[in-house]
């Protein structure tokens, strides 16, 4: 264990050699290294300004901006631990990830909503409610003119916390995969390597950042580079092929991809320069690996991971790649497929998909019982995902065990929809379903019990758009005077879904 463990410090090595080369290209501004490092050094100060120490919590909730990646790397740099949200969280999903996270620094954009209870959250543990804005203005960044500046990366240890990134799960209440600085230094090396990344690389950006892809594995991957990064606010396939013509990697899910094979724009010839398009986050259809390779005569390279574990499997980066299938295991990860009793099973048999790993998280944020109910044997990570291993170690995935959806490459809990539904008055129960969707792989279904007339969507508007973000709400409902059960009185999720799969 070394107490220079600090990954910002990593990053700051690629760079500090380059500080006149480009890094991010966004619509209003270029960022250089040595600009953004600079940007990074007063956040960081501003951080401890508004007394964030080692191992404090700062919790981001604001748009995709250059600013907002300085933060994360202002975070690691003074040893905090970002918590990033996705901005189109609602004030009642905030209130939730502030109370488990209990963040010293709360970072939001300027409300525009009905504010949350800001006065009772920030009273009950002195904390600091700062603003950063789309253009990079705010309170935070007021705060960090007049702030002592963070010179160096305060140290770290391997298993000191760098982030905390929420998941949730089948209790329908996120919790936070606990992320090292470990964890993330490993998953960028592996990955660096893996997909050969050098100085000439240039990478397209379109994810947005409060995930693992867009935040870790496409940024870490870039800036152990000292790349330029072409900086998208956010997803347009036609801006995007503009982009390839002069870019070399790009990272999607499979709706981006979708997306870029509807577009006419989208030849070989657009793409003449351009070395690895990778995806993950959902199963990519085999239809869509082969229409992109049609359409821009390269093959995507499918990878596997999660929150908890970073990017454990991939295709290879010479070699076959196989769609259908994520790979094999990157450097400094072990997988194996599980029986129910976490027995290895024989090659080509399906079971779970276990990891052991460095890079695995530490534990769920403040929740032993379920941090304990993930793991067996030395460590190794029960993922929930089912599928099989060949002879050679390559894995295809073939579903879940859960009954979680993946829209446009967001991760939906049905369980914490119906908690929402439930409390609807006319609602005597809900099933959320997912049923296939062309652009978004998967869509968000509601079947409901009513006790009075049919409820609408619109009927249900009100209540979803207060309490979820709007990538949660269902995009159809159905009521049913009552939903299919077992014998052992379990809902039978396959039937609704058989039986509205065609119903459109
Ligand atoms: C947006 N909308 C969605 C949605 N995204 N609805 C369902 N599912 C989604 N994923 C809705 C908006 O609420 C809005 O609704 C309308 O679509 C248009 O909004 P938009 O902001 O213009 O959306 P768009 O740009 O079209 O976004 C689609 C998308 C985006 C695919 C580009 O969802 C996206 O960036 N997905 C990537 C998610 C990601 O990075 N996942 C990584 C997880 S990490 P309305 O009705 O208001 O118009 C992980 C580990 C790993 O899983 O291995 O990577």
């Amino acid at each position: 264990m070394s107490g220079r463990a600090n990954f910002g410090a990593a990053l700051w090595a690629a760079a500090q050699p380059h500080p006149d080369r480009t890094f991010l290209i966004d619509d209003q501004r270029v960022w250089t290294y040595g600009e953004f490092f600079a940007t990074v050094r007063r956040f960081a100060g501003a951080l401890q300004a508004a007394g964030a120490n080692p191992g404090d919590r700062v919790t981001v909730h604001v748009e995709k901006s250059p600013e907002a990646v300085a933060l994360y790397v202002a975070c690691l740099w003074a040893g905090t631990v970002h918590v990033p949200l996705n901005p189109r969280f609602t004030n009642v999903e905030l209130e939730y990830y502030v109370n488990d996270a209990d963040p010293r620094v709360v970072v939001t954009a300027e409300p525009t909503g009905p504010p949350p209870d800001q006065t009772r959250l920030m009273a009950e543990r002195s904390r600091h409610w700062l603003t950063l804005q789309a253009d990079g203005t705010g309170s935070f960044t007021e705060l960090a003119k007049t702030a002592r500046i963070l010179d160096a990366p305060v140290e770290r240890d391997d298993n000191d916390l760098a982030a905390i990134l929420y998941t949730s799960g089948t209790t329908g209440k996120p919790k936070g995969a606990a992320l090292s600085h470990r964890s993330l230094g490993q998953n960028a090396e592996a990955l660096h390597q893996t997909w050969q990344f050098d100085e000439h690389d240039q990478l397209v950006h379109v994810l947005p950042i409060f995930h693992v892809h867009g935040l870790f594995v496409a940024l870490h991957t870039a800036m152990l580079s000292a790349i330029p990064v072409r900086f998208h606010r956010s997803f347009d396939p036609e801006r995007t092929i503009t982009d390839f013509a002069t870019s070399t990697v790009f990272m999607g899910v499979p709706t981006h991809y979708k997306r870029l094979s509807d577009s006419p724009a989208l030849t070989p010839a657009a793409c003449a320069p351009m070395r690895l398009f990778t995806s993950g986050s959902a199963p990519l259809s085999k239809t869509e690996f082969v229409r992109f390779s049609d359409r821009s005569g390269h093959q995507i390279c499918e990878r596997y991971g999660m929150s908890e574990t970073g990017i454990t499997l991939s295709n290879p980066y010479r070699g076959d790649r196989q769609p259908g299938t994520v790979g094999f295991p990157l450097a400094g990860v072990e997988a194996m497929i599980v029986d129910e009793a976490h027995r290895e099973v024989e090659r080509t048999t399906v079971g779970v998909v276990a990891i052991r790993s460095d890079q695995t998280m530490l534990e769920y944020w403040g929740r032993p019982d379920e941090t304990a109910a993930s793991f067996f044997g030395d460590r190794w990570f029960l993922t929930g995902d089912v599928g099989w291993m060949d002879a050679q170690g390559r894995v295809t995935l073939q579903g879940r065990a859960s009954d979680m959806i993946i829209s446009g490459g967001e991760n939906v809990y049905p369980k914490e929809i119906e908690m929402v539904l439930d409390q609807i008055e006319g609602v005597v129960e809900s099933a959320v379903i997912a049923i296939a969707d062309q652009d978004l792989g998967e869509q968000v279904v509601a079947v409901l019990v009513c006790d009075g007339k049919p409820l609408t969507l619109t009927d249900l508007q009100p209540v979803l758009q207060e309490n979820l973000a709007r990538f949660k709400h269902p995009r159809q409902v159905f009521c049913v005077p009552e939903l299919p059960r077992n014998a052992m009185g379990k809902v039978q999720k396959n039937q609704l879904r058989d039986r509205y799969q065609s119903v459109r």
